[in-house]
């Protein structure tokens, strides 16, 4: 397939050490994956599903003990430890390949390793990747080819003397004990042992597109981010792009998806991408970004036509899905699905299910892989070589009393600050306290292969070097009443302040200066055809400065763990919110 040296010296050792009966490269044909797909259902592990209402889509389940993203097993090995920072597990690269070598030892002998040449991005983008993935599951096969564009381009894409980033991925015996997702950016190198689930194996998604390209950003004068990308087209035909970085379960692939409300009827949503942007300078001074992703990995419970129509639409074809229920005529079910629970099915754990179970038929992180290309409001630009340039970046997180419903930062530096100071309430859906806040900066905390101090520095520099940058905002949708109640409606209203959102990128729209920045009058959020009074939209747009001084003492705390490696930048925003909250 290639004559490149270092692919295959690599993939020599690679063998000797995990010892696979067979190797197979995947070159990307439609008739090998057929032969995949077919063996797959032949050994069990995949199930077809009914060909004429889900036609191309198959249903995996995953081992009970092996169901989401393992941070606690996640680790970036750099030389030194401060390089990966206090927000990261470490281990030493020289232990790190040792320790995992012994596991890796022998552990695909009777079975085949695939090679999986993969683009992140779309081939001949000068923001595009490749990567290499050997693994001993169909399943990532499968799954890779939905969520990269992977094979035989992949591999033209590498050349005779290209580079790449070398990703090992055994299933092993899925031990959690010895599970490890580990992460060498200096090498760039990813080694997953362990899990057969997802987030953990399938290795260009969060492993390479968001730790290791994270880590080459900064080396290279770019951004590799947490951000859905969506497009805005007002009934004028203006339109803006937006990057959104919200932390896991905020409701991501909802915007990158939303459906606006009756009331602006004459906008459209499209959507570049619902989870990773990369962002890159443009000779124009824009800040440019692309979706380096071919497909969607959302989360099924809740899903339906109500939540994300789009999303739903576009899982009903060629998709996989991972650990949700199976109903008795060969279709899929999950909580929060339209329509009334099935008499009977056969739930994530492969056993009989009725409503009286009293258990979930659908694991709560259950999955679908599905084609991008799909989405029926998919942007015309998705596979733009050139990206999309962004006019405004949009952070948000999930809190009950603090944030108001948007405020827009000062500047790039503010910005940069308002990002860094991202957190998250913990729900009912969540093991653990409801209401603890999780800092999250950028909602990268999971994804940042490095140490965030720097992360920081980073941000802080590339805003010096666009000359024209996106304006940066903070949304909260979350916002409760005295009585535990939402006050935003949310969803498809969203639209209401993204809307003021790109007005003000245009100089259109009023705002009143802050103590944490620019905020909408009541008069600026257009609520139309809203059930919702003057006094909770001010309500939703007040800054309480005695939540906010406490809020601060949790900013403080969490910015020492960083010591020298935070940046100026960061301890100035500090000191000036503190000083605009006690004046
Ligand atoms: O649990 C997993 O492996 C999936 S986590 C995930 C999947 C798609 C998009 N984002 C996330 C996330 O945790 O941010
Ligand atoms: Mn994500």
């Amino acid at each position: 397939m290639t004559n490149n040296k270092k692919v295959l010296t690599w993939l020599d050792e690679m063998t000797k050490m995990c010892q696979p009966d067979k190797i197979v490269w995947i070159d990307g044909s439609e008739s090998q994956l057929d032969e995949l797909r077919k063996e797959s259902v032949a050994t069990g592990e995949m199930i077809e599903l009914n060909q004429e209402k889900l036609p191309g889509c198959y249903l995996h389940r995953t081992a009970e003990n092996d169901v989401a993203r393992v941070e606690g097993r996640t680790f970036i090995c750099t030389s030194k430890e401060e390089d990966a920072g206090p927000t990261n597990n470490w281990m030493a690269p020289k232990d790190a390949y040792e320790k995992l070598s012994k596991l890796y030892e022998g552990c695909m002998k009777g079975r085949t390793m695939y090679v999986i040449p993969f683009i992140m991005g779309v081939k001949g983008s000068p923001f595009a990747k490749v990567g290499i993935e050997l693994t001993d599951s169909i399943y990532v096969v499968l799954n890779m080819n939905i969520m990269t564009r992977m094979g035989k381009d992949a591999l033209e894409e590498i050349g005779e003397d290209g580079d790449f980033t070398k990703c090992l991925h055994a299933k092993k015996d899925v031990n959690p004990e010895d599970r490890y997702i580990v992460q060498f950016p200096e090498d760039n190198t990813i080694w997953s042992i362990n899990s057969a689930y997802g987030g953990n194996v399938l290795l260009g998604k969060k492993c390479f597109a968001l730790r290791i390209a994270s880590y080459l950003g900064k080396q290279q004068g770019w951004m590799a981010e947490h951000m859905l990308i969506l497009g805005l087209t007002n009934p004028q035909g203006e339109k803006h792009y937006i990057a959104a970085a919200f932390p896991s379960a905020c409701g991501k692939t909802n915007l990158a998806m939303l459906i606006p409300p009756e009331a602006l009827k004459g906008y459209k949503v499209e959507t570049v991408g619902d989870d990773i942007a990369w962002l890159k300078i443009g000779e124009d001074g824009r800040l440019w970004a692309m979706n380096p992703e071919a497909g969607f990995f959302g989360v099924a419970p809740g899903t339906s036509s109500k939540t994300n129509y789009n999303a739903l639409a576009t899982t009903r074809k060629n998709t996989i899905f991972t650990n949700v229920a199976l109903t008795d005529d060969g279709e899929v079910w999950w909580e929060g699905m339209d329509g009334d629970a099935p008499a009977h099915a056969i739930d994530w754990l492969g056993k009989e299910w009725t409503p009286a179970s009293g258990t979930k038929a659908a694991h709560p992180n259950s999955r679908f892989t599905a084609p991008a290309a799909q989405c029926p409001c998919i942007s015309p630009d998705f596979e733009n070589k050139a990206g999309v340039p962004i006019s405004a970046i949009v952070f948000g997180g999930r809190r009950a009393k603090t944030a108001p419903l948007v405020y827009q930062a000062r500047d790039w530096e503010h910005g940069v600050f308002v990002g860094a100071t991202m957190a998250s309430e913990t729900t009912a859906a969540a093991a653990g306290a409801v209401g603890v806040v999780r800092r999250d900066p950028m909602a990268m905390i999971p994804f940042c292969g490095y140490n965030m101090g720097d992360y920081f520095a980073h941000w802080l520099e590339m805003g010096k070097k666009i000359p024209n940058p996106p304006k940066i905002f903070h949304v909260n949708w979350f916002r409760l009443d005295d009585n535990g109640k939402f006050m935003w409606p949310g969803f498809g209203d969203n639209l209401r302040v993204l809307n003021w959102i790109v007005d003000r990128c245009d100089g259109k729209a009023d705002a009143v200066e802050t103590e944490i920045g620019y905020l909408p009058k009541v008069s600026d959020i257009n609520v139309d055809g809203l059930d919702l009074d003057e006094a909770t939209l001010k309500e939703l747009l007040s800054v309480d400065k005695e939540v906010w001084k406490s809020e601060l003492a949790g900013m403080k705390e969490f910015f020492a763990k960083f010591g020298d490696r935070l940046p100026e930048g960061i301890k100035h925003q500090l000191n000036l919110l503190e000083e605009n909250l006690n004046k």
